[in-house]
């Protein structure tokens, strides 16, 4: 069996930015026999965040104004089209890992910025795709095999603030998990349900239900409280008990905050807070509200103060970090070292191939560390993400809010795969979050 053709393309994510689209067509004989040859196709998009984190691998754009303004992919298109096709077709690899190696030394650089980990990545997921379909097998099974799998619990991220939405809401994320139930399926029933309830409330408070990136509401509000209260009372008034049905989950994304070694407050009041002061904060908020996760409680470059949040809540709720560690084994072992955080988020396009993403998840297993998979706000009709979830037996997801075609997209994958393993699934439910 061999790659016969890897074709890129340049077509748009969900904020109608350009990305990379790659085809990768492999072709053999099956089982042995050569009359019976296979040629099947896999196709993958690549998605694109916006408050990214410093180390993240390279997104390549073209910076050619004229077009896209400059966020154009074209140069990492040709990279697939010019300098991996050439070096892959006709060749045949004996794994994911070994196709992954090969695309790490075409480009040869630590951060991938010579090829583009859009470029890389946009091949790597469509070579997984490919193989699933040579083998005959859904994508999950083909990432891992187990003879049960978990369907996560949907964390649904119903108001937007921060850098993906123009409201006054400093915090990027205020997510609810419905983690009481017996299904995927009623989980996102249950999720949906409260969606619905949260607009009706914001309409009669007089409040803009328009949507953020993500599909959240993206209202003007009081304070960055009222958005953990309205969504409490849209648990209420959906039927479901907040913290015994559906508890709540949050990603302030604070390296957007960090200015001059304090958070800022930069779309609200402009005031500012220290680390303690966050850590002080966050502690207030557990025990108010039923928050179960804190993602980037706080930001990228505070190290110090990582460890002493992880110090002081680290045994309360789970702690993730998305920003700080960029999905980067090499940092997740720092973190690890230094005892910071208790859970990655994770995102294929921040390291730039499935075989390192792997490799990420496996580490935090190792050393208890939970992992969530994670969209990124730009995002696209691919749904690798949910067949991830079920592979790594994640059990939770982030990947948008109650509405917005390619954030439900995932959610439909996921509905597929629990139909189709039937009693082959179970849902996670509370116990997926750490400390629960
Ligand atoms: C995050 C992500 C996804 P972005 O901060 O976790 O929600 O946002 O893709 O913009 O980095
Ligand atoms: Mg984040």
């Amino acid at each position: 069996m061999k790659i016969t053709k890897i074709h890129a393309r340049e077509v748009l994510d969900s904020r109608g930015n350009p990305t990379v689209e790659a085809e990768v067509n492999i072709e053999g004989s099956f089982n042995g026999d050569s009359s019976i040859v296979r040629n099947v196709k896999g196709r993958a998009i690549v998605p694109s965040g916006a408050s990214t984190g410093e180390r993240e691998a390279v997104e390549l754009r073209d910076g050619d104004k004229k077009r896209y303004n400059g966020k154009g992919v074209l140069k990492a298109v040709s990279n697939v089209n010019d300098i991996i096709a050439k070096a892959l077709e006709e060749k045949s690899f004996a794994s994911q890992a070994k196709l992954d190696e090969a695309l790490l030394q075409l480009d040869g650089t630590p951060n991938k910025e010579k090829l583009g980990a859009n470029a890389l990545l946009a091949v790597s997921m469509a070579y997984a795709k490919s193989m699933a379909a040579y083998n005959k097998e859904p994508l999950y099974q083909y990432l891992y095999k187990r003879d049960i799998y978990t369907l996560p619990v949907p964390c649904m991220n119903v108001i937007n603030g921060g850098k993906h939405a123009d409201n006054n809401v400093d915090f990027q994320e205020f997510m609810i998990a419905p983690h009481n139930a017996v299904s995927f399926k009623e989980a996102i029933r249950m999720g949906e349900e409260t969606f619905h309830a949260l607009k009706s409330i914001l309409n009669s408070k007089g409040y803009f239900t328009g949507v953020g990136d993500e599909g959240g509401f993206a209202p003007n509000l009081k304070s960055n409280e009222e958005a953990v209260e309205v969504i409490l009372e849209a648990i209420r008034k959906a039927g479901y008990e907040a913290g015994k049905d559906i508890s709540l989950c949050l990603d302030p994304a604070t390296s957007e905050m960090w200015q001059d070694g304090k958070y800022v407050f930069f779309k609200s009041d402009k005031s500012s807070k220290t680390s303690e002061e966050m850590i002080v904060l966050w502690g207030s908020w557990l025990k108010q509200y039923p928050i179960v996760l804190l993602e980037d409680g706080l930001g990228e470059n505070d190290w110090d103060g990582w460890q002493l949040m992880t110090k002081e809540l680290g045994n309360k709720i789970e702690l993730v970090g998305d920003d700080i560690f960029c999905t980067n084994p090499a940092i997740l072992q720092k973190g690890i070292d230094e005892g910071v955080a208790n859970s990655v988020l994770i995102k294929l396009n921040q390291i730039g191939t499935v075989t390192e993403t792997l490799q990420t998840i496996d580490l935090a297993y190792k050393n208890n560390y939970n992992c969530f998979i994670s969209h990124r706000s730009g995002e696209t009709e691919d749904t690798t993400i949910a067949d991830l979830t079920v592979a790594s037996g994640a059990g939770h997801l982030k990947t948008g809010s109650g509405c917005r075609g390619e954030r439900i997209a995932k959610f439909n994958q996921l509905l597929r795969i629990e139909e189709e393993l039937g009693d082959k699934a179970t849902f996670a439910g509370i116990k997926t979050f750490k400390n629960q």
